[in-house]
């Protein structure tokens, strides 16, 4: 019965004061990737990688949802389970906004993991950048993601599927709008860039602008059909 899947990445938080990871101002700007989103890059200098996530996180206690967060909680509140939100992100805006059933497949940063057991554990202000026991709970290059067969099945059901704010380099986020098309699925996306992937629709802008407005469109379909699917 899932009727729409949103897929976001960095963008979305763009507006509330974090960087992307591949802009002029790239996250990991300075850093070649697999030095710190990799578990070779951990092994190698776990000071680094701790530094790195400790400064993310230190910035998450100083940004807060934009409306673009805000307008996806509210379309869950109508949609409930016709609706799911995967997301790239690490930090906990949409959380924060609300958002309740997400699905965050690469991880979040206000958790840690222990290399050998696996135990997860919420955790804020900084990890000793001498720790090597507890990473961040967070999937690095040539892990797998999480919640991946699940997100499939909603794709697979989807009527419509909308990407927000990513770039669509990163497998296997970057196969879903063709999973969900092959499935008959609606794909949209809203993004800065006018370029990049293959979708029915495109709405080129910034996401805390357009993301109200494709919202309310989509609640407005939704009152007088009670399809959510414009
Ligand atoms: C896996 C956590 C298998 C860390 C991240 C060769 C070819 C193809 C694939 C591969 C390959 N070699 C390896 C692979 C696989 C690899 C991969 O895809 N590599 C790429 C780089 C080539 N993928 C993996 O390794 C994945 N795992 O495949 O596992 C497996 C299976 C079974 C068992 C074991 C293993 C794991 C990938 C996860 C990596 N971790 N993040 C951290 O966050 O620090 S990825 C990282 O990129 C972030 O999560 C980020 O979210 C994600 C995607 O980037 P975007 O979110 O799209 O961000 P980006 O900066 O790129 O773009 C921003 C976009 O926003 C732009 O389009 C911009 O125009 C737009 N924008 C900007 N401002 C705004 C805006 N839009 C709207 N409004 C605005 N204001």
């Amino acid at each position: 019965m899932m009727r729409l899947v949103v897929l976001t990445g960095a963008g979305i938080s763009v507006e509330s004061g974090l960087s992307t990871f591949r802009g002029p101002d790239g996250l990991w700007d300075g850093h070649p990737i697999a030095d710190i989103a990799s578990a070779e890059g951990f092994k190698a200098n776990p000071a680094l990688v701790q530094r790195f996530y400790n400064r993310l996180r230190r910035q998450l206690d100083q940004v807060a949802p934009n409306p673009a967060h805000e307008a996806l909680a509210r379309l869950e509140k109508t949609l409930g389970i016709q609706m799911h939100l995967v997301t790239q992100n690490i930090d906990d805006l949409h959380q924060r906004a609300g958002s309740v059933a997400v699905t965050a497949m690469h991880g979040d940063l206000r958790k840690v993991r222990h290399v050998n057991t696996g135990e997860v554990r919420a955790w804020s202000g900084d990890v000793p950048e001498s720790e090597t026991m507890w990473r961040p709970h967070v999937v690095w290059f040539g892990e797998r993601t999480i919640g991946l067969h699940s997100v499939i099945e909603k794709l697979s059901s989807a009527d419509m599927f909308v990407a927000i704010g990513t770039s669509g380099t990163v497998y296997p986020a970057n196969q879903f709008a063709a999973v969900a098309r092959s499935a008959g699925a609606v794909t949209a996306q809203i993004n800065i860039d006018a370029g990049g992937g293959t979708f029915d629709y495109a709405w080129t802008g910034q996401a805390a602008t357009l993301v109200p407005a494709f919202v309310d469109r989509v609640l407005q379909q939704f009152a007088t059909s009670g399809e959510p699917v414009p």
